[in-house]
């Protein structure tokens, strides 16, 4: 999974396409953030972290923006099939809350125990090139071994409104949240990551316009981190049989 250690102008052409905006602005509203976290897949074939266990995007995101709207947009950027890895979804479960969450066995992703959503129906959600996926950040959702020899490529794009709390450098406005009132709780659903504007009625001016803001934005972005709330770092300095990882070793740093 490459996250901010890639970081290219095109991503920020993808984020900024006006026919996904127009999409995202339908379920967020006027005022929208591209929230910080995007991410671009290789789903390689037999690698043990292609795989992406039960979760819910909430899940990684802080406690206080669980009952707002992050919006994912999945896109696929060959097709999307079952054999190929598409992803599944639990239909209608964003309509409850947040599913406990834990590291998973090699504390890389968290994940939702099975024995949580075993009464649920799940179901594969294939999308061809050039379809996307659209999800809640309370939708879990997971993905399962490519068995193909195709790459699975592709990208997934968050979006919400300037109403909830973000990282994004803009005015706030009356009714937008300023603060979380409690020292030290930083202002952002993903605080390790940056947020930005990327459409607004009320004040344009302020809205990005270059891939060039993008890079710089990721490259000045002060790292804050989230908050813990399911032992996640904490079980990342340990392997699977509890013995803390080597330096160099596997645990993804
Ligand atoms: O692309 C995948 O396989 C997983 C995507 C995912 O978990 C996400 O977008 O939150």
């Amino acid at each position: 999974m490459w996250d901010h250690k890639v970081v290219l102008p095109s991503f920020f052409g993808l984020m900024t396409n006006p026919k996904l905006l127009d999409v995202a602005e339908q379920f967020c509203g006027p005022e929208l953030i591209a929230s910080s976290v995007y991410r671009m897949r290789p789903k390689v074939p037999s690698h043990a972290w292609s795989p992406v266990p039960w979760h819910q995007d909430s899940g990684y995101f802080e406690a206080y923006c669980d009952l707002g709207l992050i919006l994912t947009v999945w896109v696929p950027l060959v097709d999307a099939t079952e054999e190929r890895g598409c992803l599944w979804v639990v239909p209608r479960a964003h309509k409850g809350g947040l599913f406990f969450h834990q590291p998973d066995g090699m504390a890389h992703y968290l994940e939702i125990p099975d024995s949580e959503l075993s009464a649920f129906e799940r179901v594969p959600v294939p999308v061809p090139k050039g379809g996307v996926l659209l999800l809640t950040n309370r939708t879990p959702h997971a993905s399962f071994e490519n068995k193909t020899d195709v790459v699975r490529w592709s990208m997934d794009l968050r979006y919400q409104s300037a109403a909830l709390p973000t990282n994004a450098a803009i005015t706030r406005l009356p009714g937008e949240a300023k603060t979380m009132g409690t020292v030290g709780v930083p202002l952002a659903c993903n605080p390790p990551e940056p947020d930005f504007l990327v459409r607004s009625q009320i004040r344009p001016q302020e809205v990005m316009k270059t891939p060039e803001e993008f890079l710089a934005l990721r490259r000045n972005h002060v790292y804050q981190p989230a908050t813990d709330r399911w032992g996640y770092s904490v079980a990342r300095r340990k392997d699977p049989l509890g013995n803390p990882y080597k330096a160099g070793g596997a645990s993804g740093n």
